[in-house]
């Protein structure tokens, strides 16, 4: 727990061997539901992270490359109207993207801090590294945490501060905790702080669903890893190859379901559980959910969280949107 101190360079974990416990509840909880479900965070292990940049680089993934030029059309001016001197990144973003903020922080000469949050130490540390040894003058203040519970132990801002929560990430919530989330969000910028949320937005359904069912199958294997995860973490016997990627846009709701199905029955064991749990032939479980918005819907959450909107950046064909907030 102690700070471990690097000229600019402060990291302090906050988390303890409870907090191993969130799969096995994760996985209790879900596959003992009428209708399964796993969340979408555990598909993030080693391998699974490796195929989500992969899925980045995709031809249908249009959400990386279109943010990131969002973000790159539109940098300077986020820094100017924000004044922002400090930059707090929640779980490990993307370096390509951070880069084009601190940029543009730095080429306005207010950049002074920036703020890493991430579960894994070892990239907290990677990236505290990273951009102190990039940025000079820039102290960092890295903080091992899941930025989903631990958000009150980020330390007082310094100034203004921006906060970007990027990639389409909080479609991942269901509505309801979506806006708890954001409210929470809300808290950590302060009085004169900006959030900066990218979120894809809805358009032609096949667009969309070509993307969650790319042509080489790379999302069916992102997928399909988080069982793999189980059964690793756990010591569950799920035959993997009795599972199918099902991802389809659920048009009532805007989002984007991912589902495993099971393609025969099948009975698996979760042996640190000491559960046991049928499968049905076809029967499907979630395993995601990603959340598409109109500028209306984003204005209906933010304000649900106690935020305004203060300018959506969008694309030439408006297929994502980067939307820069703050407190009301
Ligand atoms: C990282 C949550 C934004 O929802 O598009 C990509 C994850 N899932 N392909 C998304 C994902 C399937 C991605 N997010």
């Amino acid at each position: 727990m102690d700070p471990i101190l690097e000229g600019a360079v402060e990291v302090r974990s906050h988390l303890g061997p409870d907090d191993e416990r969130t799969l096995a509840d994760d996985v209790l909880d879900g596959l003992t539901r009428p209708l399964k479900e796993l969340p979408p965070k555990h598909l993030y292990d080693a391998r699974g992270s490796e195929l989500f940049e992969a899925i980045c680089e995709l031809p249908e993934y249009y959400q990386t490359r279109t943010e990131r030029s969002i973000l790159q059309a539109h940098a300077d001016d986020i820094a100017a109207r924000t004044g922002a001197v400090e930059l707090v990144e929640l779980g490990s973003g993307s370096a390509t993207k951070t880069r084009v903020l601190l940029d543009a922080m730095a080429a306005a000469g207010t950049l002074a801090r920036y703020v890493p949050v991430d579960v894994s130490a070892s990239t907290v540390h990677a990236v505290a590294e990273l951009f102190a040894d990039e940025y000079d003058g820039m102290s960092v203040y890295g903080l091992v945490a899941d930025f989903e519970r631990h958000l009150e132990r980020l330390p007082e801002p310094i100034g203004p501060r921006l906060v970007p929560f990027l990639g389409g990430t909080i479609g991942n919530f269901p509505p309801g905790s979506r806006r708890r989330f954001l409210r929470s969000l809300g808290k950590v910028l302060g009085p004169d702080g900006h959030l900066l949320l990218g979120t894809d937005l809805v358009k032609d359904p096949h667009v969309i669903e070509a993307a969650y069912n790319d042509s080489t199958g790379v999302t069916a294997q992102f997928n399909l890893n988080v069982l793999h995860v189980v059964n690793r973490e756990l010591g569950a016997n799920f035959d993997v190859d009795a599972f199918e990627h099902v991802a389809f846009f659920d048009r009532e709701r805007e989002w984007i379901e991912m589902r495993l199905r099971a393609t025969e029955p099948q009975r698996v064991r979760v042996e640190a559980l000491d559960l046991e749990v049928d499968f049905a032939a076809r029967e499907e479980m979630r395993t995601e959910i990603s959340a598409k918005f109109t500028a209306d819907r984003l204005r209906g959450d933010l304000a649900a969280a106690g935020m305004e909107l203060v300018e959506l950046f969008t694309d030439p064909d408006e297929l994502f949107a980067v939307s820069l907030a703050r407190v009301a």
